[in-house]
This record gives C-alpha cells, sequence and structure tokens, in this order.
C-alpha cells in the first residue's frame, strides 16, 4: 500500500509561500530602472530620453575634458557641477514633464528627457 499523498497537495502551500515572497521583488524591479547616458565628442550618447517617474538617468563624462550637467526646467532643476572623464552623476527624476538637460561648458550640448507616469 502506498499512504503517501500526492504531491500536488504537498507542494501547493510551499509555491504559494515562494510566489507571496517573489511579489514585492517584482514590484520593486518594475517601478525603478537606471539608465546610462554618456557625454562623448561634446554631445550626449542619444538626444532624447523617455523614463518613467523614479528612473535614474547616470551621466557619465566620455570625454578627456570637463563636462557639465544641468537642468533649468521646473519639472526638474539641477547642477551636477562640472566633472572629468570616466567619472559618473546620478539624478533621480521624481516628477513627470519634460526636463531639458544642458552642458554649462558646451552649450551645443542638448538633452531633452521625457518623464512619463
Ligand atoms: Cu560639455
Amino acid at each position: 500500500m502506498n499512504h503517501r499523498k500526492p504531491l500536488s497537495v504537498v507542494r501547493l502551500p510551499a509555491v504559494l509561500a515562494l510566489a507571496v515572497l517573489a511579489l514585492p521583488m517584482l514590484a520593486a524591479t518594475a517601478t525603478a530602472a537606471e539608465i546610462e547616458i554618456v557625454q562623448k565628442d561634446k554631445a550626449f550618447s542619444q538626444p532624447t530620453a523617455k523614463i518613467k517617474v523614479g528612473d535614474t538617468i547616470s551621466f557619465r563624462n566620455g570625454d578627456p575634458f570637463f563636462h557639465n550637467v544641468f537642468s533649468l526646467s521646473d519639472v526638474k532643476t539641477f547642477d551636477l557641477g562640472s566633472y572629468a572623464q570616466g567619472l559618473s552623476k546620478k539624478v533621480v527624476f521624481d516628477k513627470p514633464g519634460t526636463v531639458e538637460v544642458e552642458c554649462a561648458i558646451h552649450p551645443q550640448m542638448k538633452l531633452t528627457v521625457e518623464v512619463v507616469k
């Protein structure tokens, strides 16, 4: 005689427990992302970026001279100052809207960030 319970009955609570534990982790990874934009050859590596509220952009200087990163836009006003090759600074975009990003050293450098909900 076999007195073992069917496997499906035994394992169901364990599967449910794992699913419940995994949900907050999935939610966390789905809500915030980070992208990198490089300043290279006196230009941002992309002219526009579309991100979601709460996302982060990491600005890396890929040129052998100083760059600055700043914005005067109401949606996100910031100034990361000037920094050297290889260094990165991050900005979290916490409100929806359009943010014009520039470099104070090279006025021709422009990046438009579209922050959506
Ligand atoms: Cu620059």
